[in-house]
């Protein structure tokens, strides 16, 4: 903890909020841009040394701006971590795109474009390294405006200085150069030299303007030759960037600080406020209509938890976006998640939760440093102590209203990793650590497979692995290791067999005896197991019929053939033997498992695996590679059509076999060069291939 804010910036209200997420891909330079204007308005703050570190999460900081106080959240590049950006795009109200401007709108820049488009974000677009030796700002421009469709129009273009590093920003609106060269803004007319720039960009700028201009005459003004003045366009310009139907383009440079003077200015006087941004669902919990809130300080509490950190002086450090109401640090909240309910599969620590909590202190975040405060009203992001039970997507409300805020669109966990406790103690302290793993993170899936008896940790990929790695020895002491990951299979037979189980012990004291005839034949798949009888003449009394079905069960869970569960037969009882004395329901139990493992052998069974429906969403240049891909998978192709509302990409649909799905996560990003995303669901079973069935036969699954 350092710095030397103290006091959290006052929010005089709703209005004069403005919460701004960096998304871009990993490497654009977010955290560096959010270093840089956090360091530019807290003097003091040392920057981050040039070896910066990926993010990983949210980081978020709360600082003063002309009339506005403004929450930056600075979320993570690398798509393992889409999930935080998803988070940050539910707590702020706008989002700055960042590109570099050495990269252009490459394709983790177009999925996180998606990502702001699904949900409507307005957005900036700051194209930033314009210092960096291969720097291109006009063909990133362009690369942006081909990729992320109308309304991308630079509000500034760079202009080079005396050796090559950008200090100069042409200002397309006001017609000025503003010059950072001196490590403050110093501002000129343009001149003569100048003219080729506003000559190139000027015109589609206003022309994209006023497209977006309520005023239909301001175009028949403009066409006739009208110079507009900068009032009238800065009016329909941030009319136009709320609306999110215009995206204007700011070029930025960390190093200088070129054009941040710009950026806050835009943040301030055009960036929605809180009570303009759409808020998201919210039902009573327990069900019933949802609700109409509105950022309203005095309407019910909503507010959702948006990051989740646990600290070692603090403890739990919980981010939350107030929607609605006020949250008063002394007065009780009511703590609601409900993961269930979205229907997607949750795993372990992530169970339904209702409980009133008193929360500890609220504070303004100012990346790790937190600035004490009373309350947060509609619209603001601050950081709430010692909420324990509080997990990331969960709701805060009113314990006399509460109330439950339906979730982001939550990532799915697809990449599995099966760990083993590396010792005892360590197996002890596993369950402690994974449910606080999972209460910050709700990407983050544990199981424990009833099939196998795993341990598997689903990650979104293999970044985020590393991260849970990294994180259960660092924070939890958990050392544990990465084992390879089993895929349950059943047992099921190919054809009719039959065998006689004798189970007899007759030499001294009360003896034993049961004897019966089993027949095993196949059932068409799904079936399951089913038992019948065909005895005659009472050779099996009728109370011991029910123990060989009990005994047949018992023995058909276990396996026949390698430890997996028997499925889709269909067992049958055809004689048998009992005994006036030593016969008993344990013994014709023992007969039946007697008899199924006399008859089961690898000629007469074989093994199924479990088959999943893929869906693949992929850029259509890519589409035949991920069909090959598929093949080489064992996998049928079902069908293939565009995506809905995705121009330019691909909807596959495909049946492969979970054993080879293993992998699928991380090689689908490779061979669809970062353009792809699946989606599976189970689909049934089917019978494994002659020379896998070997394989898996020499390698027993579990033996209890
Ligand atoms: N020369 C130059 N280098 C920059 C600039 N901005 C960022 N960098 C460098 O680019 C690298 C990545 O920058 P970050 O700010 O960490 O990138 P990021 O977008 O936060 O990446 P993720 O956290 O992985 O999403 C770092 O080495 C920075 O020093 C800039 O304006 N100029
Ligand atoms: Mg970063």
């Amino acid at each position: 903890m350092s710095g030397t804010a103290t006091q959290a910036p006052t929010v005089t209200g709703t209005t004069s909020i403005r919460n701004v997420v960096l998304v871009g891909p990993s490497g654009s330079g977010k955290s560096r841009l959010f270093d840089h204007v956090v360091g530019a308005v807290v003097p003091g703050r040392a920057p981050r040394g040039e070896a910066a570190e990926a993010t990983t999460g949210l980081r978020a900081a709360t600082i003063a701006s002309g009339a506005v106080v403004v929450t930056l959240l600075d979320a993570p590049g690398n798509p393992d971590f889409v999930g935080e950006v998803r988070a940050g795009l539910r707590a702020a109200d706008a989002a700055l795109f960042v590109v570099s401007a050495t990269d252009g709108a490459d394709a983790a820049s177009r999925a996180l474009w998606h990502e702001c488009e699904v949900v409507g974000m307005p957005r900036a677009v700051a194209i930033t390294q314009l210092d960096a030796r291969d720097a291109d700002f006009t063909a990133t421009l362009a690369d942006c405006q081909a990729h992320f469709g109308s309304g991308i129009q630079p509000l500034g273009v760079p202009v080079p200085g005396d050796a090559g590093a950008v200090t100069s920003i042409a200002d397309l609106l006001l017609g000025e150069v503003h010059d950072y060269s001196g490590g403050v803004r110093t501002v000129r007319p343009a001149g003569p030299e100048h003219a080729e720039v506003f000559d190139t960009f000027r015109p589609a700028l206003i022309e994209g303007i006023i497209e977006e201009s309520e005023d239909g005459a301001l175009m028949d003004r403009y066409l006739e030759g009208e110079e507009l003045d900068f009032a009238t366009l800065e009016k329909d310009l941030l009319a136009a960037v709320a609306h999110g139907s215009f995206h204007p383009v700011l070029p930025l440079s960390a190093e200088t600080g070129a054009g941040v003077g710009v950026l806050l200015h835009l943040i301030e006087a055009a960036f929605p406020h809180p009570g303009l941004h759409p808020l998201p669902t919210v039902t009573p919990v327990g069900g019933g209509p949802a609700v109409e809130v509105t950022a309203d300080p005095q309407g019910p509490l909503v507010a959702e938890v948006v990051h989740t950190e646990s600290d070692a002086y603090v403890g739990h450090l919980s981010l939350v976006r107030v929607f609605s109401g006020t949250l008063r640090a002394d007065r009780p909240v009511h703590v609601s998640g409900h993961l269930e309910l979205l229907g997607v599969p949750t795993g372990e620590g992530h169970a339904p939760h209702d409980e009133d909590v008193r929360p500890g202190a609220i504070s303004a975040p100012l990346d790790g440093d937190l600035l004490p405060k009373a309350r947060a009203v509609a619209g603001e992001i601050v950081v709430v102590t010692k909420l324990g039970s509080a997990q990331t997507s969960d709701t805060l409300s009113s314990p006399d209203e509460p109330l439950l805020v339906t979730p982001w669109a939550l990532p799915e966990a697809l990449l599995p990793a099966a760990v083993a406790a590396s010792s005892r103690a360590d197996e002890d302290r596993m369950p402690g650590a994974f449910r606080e793993l999972a209460a910050e993170d709700p990407s983050l899936r544990i199981e424990h497979d009833a099939g196998t008896g795993q341990v598997v940790l689903w990650t979104t990929g293999p970044a985020h692995l590393e991260l849970v790695m990294g994180r259960l020895s660092s924070r939890f002491n958990v050392s544990v290791e990465q084992v390879p990951v089993r895929v349950a299979l059943k047992e099921t037979a190919l054809g009719r067999s039959e065998a006689l189980g004798r189970h007899v012990k007759q030499s001294g004291g009360h003896g034993q005896f049961a004897v019966c005839r089993l027949v095993m034949e196949p059932l068409p798949r799904g079936s399951g197991v089913e038992f019948a009888e065909v005895v005659v003449g009472g050779a099996v009394p009728r109370q011991f019929i029910g123990s060989i079905e009990k005994g047949v069960h018992t023995q058909l869970a276990k396996g026949l053939l390698a430890g997996w569960p028997v499925t889709d037969v269909r067992v049958t009882l055809t004689d048998g033997k009992a005994h006036s004395v030593d016969s008993s329901d344990m013994a014709f139990q023992t007969s039946a498992g007697i008899a199924l493992r006399e008859l089961a052998s690898p000629a007469t069974m074989t093994l199924l695996e479990p088959i999943d429906t893929v869906s693949v969403t992929v850029d259509d240049e890519h589409l035949g590679a991920v069909m090959t891909d598929i093949g080489t998978r064992r996998g049928q192709i079902v069908g293939s059509a565009p995506a809905p509302d995705q121009p330019g990409r691909s909807v596959l649909e495909a049946a492969v076999p979970q054993l080879e799905l293993l992998d699928y996560a991380i090689s689908l990003r490779s061979l669809a060069h970062g353009t792809g995303t699946f989606h599976r669901e189970h689909r049934g079973y089917e019978p494994l291939p002659d020379r896998l069935v070997k394989e898996h036969l020499g390698d027993p699954a579990r033996h209890s």
